[in-house]
């Protein structure tokens, strides 16, 4: 298991200078970094190259994050939408290899954050499906496999739990798509957070850690720590855990996550990175 965090942690917007962030996960013990996928289409080639190289020299390992924008949403009624969302995730998967990247995760099944206006799930479903079929074989031939992300009912309402995210995958039956865990999410919706890890079993792609309040692993008391890791080996996991950490409020992150209050205990940049730091030891304790 590898063990990193989302590209998010030390701002309130969804961007990023990758260089810089690469230097400072590394410093934090992290060999994980966690992008944003919609970046890699904005970035030059040349800018692709320089992440790699980085992460190269670090020993790291990138990983991309989506939630796909409304007007991309693969389950959409609206034929041209659903086109324009097959494109774009199928435009990112054609860009990972400029950054040696493997893994695809999130939302990608949907979009958000979701809105709510249109919940006809057997539709959606059915339509979501479909459209995953033609973008998981484009993941076959560039060797990426994709992490269909469960959200709780306030973020999303096509995979709420390990259960529909099984369906979801048989309904698309390809080896390249898999299901993300995140304990979040899990801890709002299952009946045993740890049970749903056996649960997913060898479908299980990608991890996302962290407290019921969405602090960093080690901040809380309820998550179960020590048993999500003997769930882990117990199910041979060797992928990436990553932290979601979102502690403080303001910008587009702090209202995309729904951060309304401090939750960092006013730290500063330096204490953030002692945050971090302590987490992924935490991490590592817990779950090697
Ligand atoms: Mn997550």
């Amino acid at each position: 298991m590898r063990f990193g965090s989302l590209y998010s942690y030390w701002g309130t917007e969804w961007k990023c200078d990758y260089l810089k962030t690469l230097k400072k996960m590394k410093e934090a013990g992290c060999d994980v970094l966690e992008m944003g996928a919609g970046h890699v289409l904005e970035m030059e080639l040349g800018e692709l190259e320089a992440i790699r190289a980085a992460a190269k020299e670090y020993d790291m390992e990138l990983t991309l994050n989506i939630g796909p924008p409304k007007d991309k949403d693969i389950a959409s009624r609206v034929p041209e939408i659903r086109r324009a969302g097959i494109d774009y995730l199928c435009n990112i998967i054609h860009r990972m290899k400029y950054l040696d990247a493997k893994t695809f995760i999130g939302a990608m099944y949907s979009y958000w954050p979701c809105d709510f206006t249109d919940t006809d799930k057997p539709g959606n479903w059915g339509r979501s499906v479909e459209s995953m079929k033609e973008i998981a074989k484009v993941a076959e031939d560039e060797g990426v496999t994709l992490c269909m992300e469960i959200l709780n009912r306030f973020e999303s309402y096509l995979i709420n739990d390990c259960t529909e995210g099984l369906q979801y995958l048989e309904d698309v039956g390809s080896d390249s798509v898999k299901l993300l865990i995140d304990t979040f999410h899990a801890n709002i919706e299952e009946d045993d957070i740890v049970a749903s890890f056996y649960q997913a079993g060898d479908k299980l792609g990608h991890v996302h850690v962290g407290e019921a309040n969405r602090k960093l692993p080690g901040m809380g008391r309820d998550i179960p720590w020590d048993r999500i890791g003997q769930a882990l080996k117990d199910i041979h996991y060797d992928g990436a855990v990553v932290m979601e950490p979102f502690l403080l409020t303001g910008g587009s992150v702090g209202a995309d996550v729904k951060v309304w209050r401090d939750l960092s205990n006013g730290a500063d940049e330096k204490q953030m990175d002692l945050y971090l730091k302590d987490a992924v030891q935490f991490l590592r304790k817990k779950f090697l």
